[in-house]
């Protein structure tokens, strides 16, 4: 019977060839492919950012376990397709106009895809006009990243240019360490989140997903 403990210990200790291994072993068992995800992947995740938001893992320990989900979806996605399962909700994020920072980034890209969402990645350096033609009638959510005190002020303007391409369905979330909940508000945006498993809880509560 596949062992989905495993894969999500597997997964935590970042051991990408092993999980790869153990989700393969898995499907050869029969195992139900949402099952693996859920149970095994996804549950290995939970714990990741769990951990992160405790501060007892930091973000290499993130990014390494992240790479082992990668590795192990590139076995489990076609299953998944076939089997018709579909993502908890689709994302675009990007750092603003002007920002080169992506490390943070990258950590709630993979924490996010880690949970089951649909992430397209734009970069860095996004302008407006690319934000919007990314999310518009594609996206629910659009998740925009900045470092830099001098680049905070692109997110009103995201925010400005979507309410003008008629894109008010979409979510936007903002974050990066110099950005707060204050700050968030007053810009009009949707969510803000701290770090990257906030990024999760944030935006699942914006979709309403349990
Ligand atoms: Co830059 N840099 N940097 N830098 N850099 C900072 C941000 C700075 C605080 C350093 C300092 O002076 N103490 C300072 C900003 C000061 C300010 O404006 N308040 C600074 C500066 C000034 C600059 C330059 C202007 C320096 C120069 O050239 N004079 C320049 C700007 C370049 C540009 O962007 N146009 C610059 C350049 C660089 C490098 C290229 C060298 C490099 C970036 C490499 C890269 O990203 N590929 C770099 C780095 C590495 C840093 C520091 C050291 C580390 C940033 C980082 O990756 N943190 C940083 C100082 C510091 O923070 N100690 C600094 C780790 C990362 C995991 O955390 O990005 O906060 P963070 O992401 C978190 C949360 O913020 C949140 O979740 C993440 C994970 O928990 N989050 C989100 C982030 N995005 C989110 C989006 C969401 C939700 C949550 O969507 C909803």
């Amino acid at each position: 019977m596949a062992d989905f403990n495993a894969i999500a210990e597997k997964l935590i200790a970042g051991k990408a060839d092993e999980v790869k291994s153990l989700v393969q072993q898995a499907i050869d068992e029969g195992a139900a492919p949402k099952d693996i995800l859920d149970k095994g992947l996804i549950s290995g995740m939970d714990e990741v950012g769990r951990r992160f938001k405790a501060n007892e893992f930091y973000g290499p320990e993130v990014l390494i376990a992240a790479r082992a989900m990668h590795y192990a979806m590139e076995v489990l996605e076609p299953k998944l397709e076939a089997a018709g399962v579909q993502k908890i909700g689709t994302v675009a994020i990007g750092t603003v106009k002007g920002d080169l920072h992506d490390i943070g980034k990258n950590l709630v890209t993979m924490m996010l895809r880690g949970a089951g969402f649909d992430v397209e990645d734009l970069g860095v350096d996004v302008s407006p006009e690319k934000y919007v033609e990314a999310v518009k009638g594609r996206k629910q959510v659009l998740c925009l990243s900045a470092l830099l005190t001098t680049t905070m002020p692109q997110m009103p303007k995201v925010i400005e240019a979507m309410k003008e391409a008629d894109c008010t369905n979409v979510k936007v979330m903002v974050g990066g360490a110099p950005l707060t909940q204050k700050y968030a508000d007053e810009i009009g945006a949707d969510g803000y989140a701290a770090d990257a498993a906030s990024a999760v809880d944030v935006a699942k509560s914006l979709l309403k997903i349990k």
